[in-house]
């Protein structure tokens, strides 16, 4: 399952977990639970800043990483920040495009390629700014490189319509469960993999949500 930069993740399962819990010890817990069912583990600002960076490469140990920092800067800080997630062992990242071509490049030429790059977020707010410029964020990561986007499970038919622009590039989508999106209408309408956090790290049964989550992925694909 674990790879380095240039590999991919095994789509076998299609569903990253969103590890957005913050002590070590929940995280650990988590991840042994989900470990069967999920094909990467996302790791965000929360667990990072509680726990501190050296979860990355624990995890990373056994499943593949995506940083997920929503990195969002001039290009030198950009390839910064990218350099030290994957020399943690980062399986992949997760960039904003609004900064532009050069600063999604310098991500892209960082990570070997293995970046996300945001669309239309999922929530409400999305709606103010990146959802009227979610075509143009897609083309962009097309055209830099990025091995995919990240795109709203909780506005399927936006996933049909970034497809269409970005061809065989990757489509990974959280808003499953807890912001409302159903993982098989984000399958049906394109998405790669759902990325799932509280509807399995906050269930009284995280193994079992993960498994029901797995089941319904296998029903729709
Ligand atoms: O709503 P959940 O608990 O399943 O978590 C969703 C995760 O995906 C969370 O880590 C959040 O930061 C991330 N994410 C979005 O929810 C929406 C986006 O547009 C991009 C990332």
């Amino acid at each position: 399952m674990h790879f380095s930069a240039g590999h991919r993740m095994q789509k076998k399962n299609r569903i990253i977990l969103a590890l957005d819990v913050t002590s070590r010890a929940d995280a650990l817990r988590v991840v042994e639970a989900a470990k069967d069912y999920v094909d990467a583990v996302k790791i965000g600002w929360p667990l990072i800043l509680a726990v501190g960076p050296d979860i990355i490469s624990e995890i990373a140990k056994n499943k593949d990483v995506i940083c997920d920092m929503k990195i969002a800067d001039i290009p030198n800080t950009n390839r910064l920040i990218v350099e030290q997630a994957m020399k943690r062992g980062a399986s992949a990242v997760i960039a904003h495009g609004f900064t532009g071509d050069d600063s999604v490049k310098a991500c892209v030429d960082a990570a070997k390629g293995q970046v996300f790059v945001l669309t239309e977020m999922s929530h409400p707010g999305a709606r103010q700014f990146t959802a009227p410029v979610a075509d143009k964020l897609a083309a962009l990561a097309k055209s830099a490189g990025a091995r995919g986007i990240v795109a709203p499970a909780t506005r399927p038919e936006r996933i049909a319509e970034l497809r269409k622009i970005i061809g065989n590039l990757e489509i990974i989508s959280p808003g499953v469960g807890a912001q409302g999106g159903k993982a098989s209408d984000a399958l049906k309408a394109g998405a790669d993999y759902i990325i799932v956090g509280r509807a399995i790290y906050e269930a009284p049964d995280p193994k079992a949500a993960a498994k029901a989550l797995a089941d319904e992925v296998k029903r729709s694909i």
